[in-house]
């Protein structure tokens, strides 16, 4: 009894200073807080959830378990160290305690588990997403292409410490290009990598995900505010793994407009239609909808990998006989 009514003071403790950490990070959105012992405060549905998650599911439970096993050592210590119990009971094995220390521990398990997967699944279970952006991880830096609205593929670079002392952001967050996308919408990364692996981590949004080479991995969020938002590779690279940053600024709509606009893009995209209308004419027209843009890419790439493919059962077969 005593120990679960100080659990809950202490995990109320935890709460405040949380709440604490969180005000404070007000002035910090999207990058660490000095000080800081709690999650970065979310700007996502998902990291919303996450960040439940550990306050309201894992803190509890570890507070609890540890101050139940804090208790029961400092209970043996007192009531049988040799001054208090000189003469030691001789017995081992109680099979009804040795039945539920295994039990509960699996019960406790099941009950993560069960909020675990449905934190899984709300990762797993994309919306129907309002814009992609193809995100390509380079030994060190990241490039970003927006393949529905035509904006070419740019390289996003560390901002040197002199700028980004100058430009007062944080030096070794900020990028030099970041990565544009409107508030409140479903954005849809598709995660890749050139050389070797790297990873998309961006606390603010929940994200982390492994940019493998020859591999498209896929994540989403949804901001929930305007904003500059800070994340970094997350996976040992190279030397210059730690120079790698994701900088993604949340604009307005309008401005999300206007900047695919200055990259040369266009939010109504006329440029899918315009190759498949050499070929064939007629198909154009049903062929205008957003998501063709990257139609074209497999069927340039699909024959190419048909006949490799196609060989290599056919010569098995042969070898065996
Ligand atoms: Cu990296």
């Amino acid at each position: 009894m005593k120990p679960g009514t100080s659990a809950l003071a202490i995990s109320a403790f935890i709460g405040s200073v949380m709440a604490t950490g969180a005000t404070q990070a007000q002035e910090y959105l999207g990058q660490p807080t000095p000080g800081g012992i709690g999650l970065q405060d979310s700007a996502s549905p998902l990291k919303e959830q996450a960040t439940w998650f550990h306050n309201w599911v894992l803190m509890p439970t570890i507070v609890l378990i540890s101050l139940l096993v804090l208790g029961l050592l400092i209970w043996v210590v007192i009531r049988y160290n040799k001054k208090s119990n000189p003469v030691p009971a001789r017995w081992s094995h109680n099979t009804a305690i040795e039945v539920l220390w295994t039990i509960v521990p699996v019960f406790i398990l099941v009950g993560i588990a069960l909020f675990s997967f449905r934190l899984l699944f709300a990762y797993e279970n994309m919306p129907e997403p309002d814009l992609t952006v193809k995100v390509t991880g380079n030994q060190w830096n990241w490039a970003y292409e927006y393949p529905d609205q035509g904006v070419a593929e740019y390289i996003s670079s560390m901002l040197p410490e002199d700028e980004a002392r100058a430009r007062g952001v944080p030096y070794r967050l900020a990028a030099d290009e970041p990565m544009v996308v409107p508030v409140g919408q479903t954005v849809k990364l598709l995660v890749t990598a050139s050389d070797v692996i790297h990873a998309v981590a961006l606390p603010a949004f929940g994200l982390k995900t492994d940019a493998v080479p020859g591999r498209t991995n896929e994540t989403w969020f949804r901001a929930d505010r305007v904003g500059t938002y800070y994340g970094q590779c997350s996976e040992l690279c190279g030397v210059d793994h730690a120079f790698m940053p994701l900088e993604i600024r949340v604009v307005t709509e309008a401005e999300f407009a206007a900047w695919v606009a200055s990259r040369g893009g266009s939010m109504t995209p006329a440029a899918p239609a315009a190759v498949p209308a050499a070929t064939a004419p007629a198909a154009a027209p049903t062929v205008g909808a957003t998501t063709d843009a990257a139609a074209p890419a497999p069927t340039q790439t699909d024959p190419a990998a048909a006949p490799a493919a196609a060989s290599a059962p056919a010569a098995a077969p042969a070898a065996a006989q």
